[in-house]
């Protein structure tokens, strides 16, 4: 039981340096074209292989959340996109907190293409919630199928 009260305390400290530090942002897209959305398949870690994700990643130093999402579009979609709305709340996860945005693609942007990942597929709002998405994004499938479904 003492042990236990140990690592319980020791979680909880972890916990509250962590929100001091302020916890990293990750930041996924919402790219939507023509009434679907982009869910891109994850290559890793193994426990999320095969899986389905909107498309992001960890926002760096000095940068903001829709300067990632640019970026993180142009590093694995290979294309350019404008970011519109914020999509849900914070959703927690290991690596700090994820950030859902809503974007589409700029004019004249190529359609994007997996060079990251194991494949692409758009879905639409009917499809959504039948999708293998990674944890975190199966709680965006009520947003996501709102967003699709003007
Ligand atoms: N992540 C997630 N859902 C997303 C994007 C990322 O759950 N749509 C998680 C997976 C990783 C972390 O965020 O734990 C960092 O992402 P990445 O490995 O793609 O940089």
């Amino acid at each position: 039981p003492f042990r236990r009260l140990l690592a319980t305390r020791a979680t909880v400290l972890a916990e509250a340096a962590r929100a001091l530090a302020g916890a990293q942002v990750v930041v996924a897209t919402a790219l939507v074209r023509d009434a679907a959305v982009l869910a891109a398949r994850r290559t890793r870690p193994p426990e999320l292989a095969g899986l389905w994700e909107l498309p992001g990643g960890r926002v760096e130093a000095g940068e903001s959340e829709a300067d990632a999402v640019v970026r993180e579009c142009r590093e694995e979609l290979g294309t350019d996109v404008v970011v519109d709305a914020r999509l849900g709340t914070d959703l927690r996860i290991d690596a700090g907190v994820l950030r859902v945005h809503a974007a589409h693609l700029a004019d004249g942007a190529p359609g994007p293409r997996a060079l990251e990942h194991s494949g692409l597929r758009w879905v639409t709002a009917a499809e959504v919630p039948g999708v293998d998405w990674v944890p975190a994004d199966r709680a965006v499938v009520a947003d996501l199928v709102d967003l699709l479904r003007p």
